[in-house]
């Protein structure tokens, strides 16, 4: 029989194993516990992300074909990070609702909005607009109009309308900026057109994350040769687009048939003072004006702040901050215009001016 002694270790001895053993067993479960509560948070972490990003924000990761395969001048993009601000989650914007974002994001352009400019308004707008064709030179054409908003305070003013910036930053998100604008006028019988194309094709600039405004100075619509857009052709990726002399486009850089159905283009009828906006990657265009009526439009553009300018292409490009923070501060900015009408004399350069080097160079062909 062993001593009380012998026995009482005995029993310590199994007992501290048994502890031992049940302490072994406690800290396994709870690195099992851990590990399935790690899995758990990761994938909820991992779905508000995807919540977060959507489908604008998958987009830009997994961006089409062509777009891909879009290379920049070295170094240029570099540091660009995906915008929380073009997030594609949609909720009641400042002017546009769910519907309409969710429809413009997948038809690539919206009408029907309330008008931004009155009658009065507009008879100013067209005043205004009288002022600036004096201005050019004999020979000039209403295309040498371009980016005036950088010297006439009446453009930058228009550009810079509260209830169009509005619109604007329920498409692009709460920071953006204006870099662009020009007029496209048809008069009476006038054969001239606008080319099938896409507006990213002729702006070096990237990632692709700009919407155009389309003001309209006066009634727009088949008669007189409304602008035509191909609904969804805006997820296509960047298409083909050829050089073209020989035609009665105002833009040289058309795209190539077969890319696109054009008998399924929409016209955008506006009433004067109305906008459109549409995607900088939507293929559109306009035919000749055959109407008695003129036809003005003044087009605006407006990039998400984390959209970087190729300045070895365009050395002119400058920005003006028209909403929110721009914390990347790729792109020069511009200063505010002091006059109220007054030439832009810095030519600004698009893709089209830049020649077949610069789409060479940026990877478009
Ligand atoms: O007004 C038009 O017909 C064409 C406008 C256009 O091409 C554009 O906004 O990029």
């Amino acid at each position: 029989m062993p001593s009380p002694s012998r026995q009482r270790v005995g029993e310590l001895e199994v007992w501290k194993s048994a502890e031992l053993n049940g302490n072994l067993q406690k800290f396994a479960q709870g690195i099992i516990k851990g590990t399935f509560l790690f899995i758990f948070l990761y994938r909820k972490y991992m779905d508000a992300l995807d919540n977060r990003t959507g489908e604008a924000g998958k987009k830009l990761w997994k961006t089409p074909p062509r777009d891909r395969e879009l290379k920049p001048t070295p170094g240029c993009y570099k540091n660009i990070q995906v915008p929380s601000s073009t997030s594609g989650v949609h909720t009641m914007g400042k002017r546009l609702s769910v519907e309409q974002q969710e429809f413009y994001h997948a038809n690539g352009y919206i009408i029907g909005l309330p008008p931004v400019f009155d009658a009065t308004e507009v008879r100013e707008l067209n005043r205004g607009l009288n002022e600036l064709l004096k201005l050019l030179r004999p020979g000039e054409d209403v295309k040498e109009i371009r980016e005036w908003h950088e010297s006439s305070r009446f453009l930058y003013d228009i550009c810079m309308n509260e209830t169009i910036l509005d619109h604007v930053e329920d498409i692009l998100g709460p920071d953006f900026y204006l870099w662009g604008s020009n007029f496209f006028i048809k008069p009476p019988h006038s054969s001239s057109t606008v080319g099938w194309h896409q507006d990213t094709y002729y702006w070096p600039v990237d990632p692709k994350i700009s919407a155009t405004v389309w003001l309209a100075f006066e009634d727009v619509d088949e008669e007189n040769a409304a602008m035509r857009v191909v609904p969804g052709s805006h997820k296509a990726g960047l298409l083909k687009h050829a050089r073209s002399t020989d035609t009665a486009s105002v833009l040289t850089l058309e795209l190539e048939g077969g890319q696109f159905r054009e008998d399924s283009a929409t016209s955008l009828n506006l009433k004067a003072g109305q906008i459109s906006i549409h995607d900088d990657k939507i293929v559109h265009g306009s035919p000749a004006n055959r109407s008695d009526r003129r036809r003005t439009g003044l087009t605006i553009r407006y990039s998400s702040t984390i959209v970087k300018c190729d300045l070895s292409v365009n050395p002119h490009f400058r920005t003006y901050l028209c909403r929110g923070i721009d914390t990347y501060k790729h792109n020069p900015v511009g200063t505010i215009p002091s006059q109220k009408y007054s030439r832009l004399e810095r030519k600004h350069v698009s893709v089209e001016e830049a020649g077949v080097e610069a789409e060479r160079r940026l990877g478009l062909r």
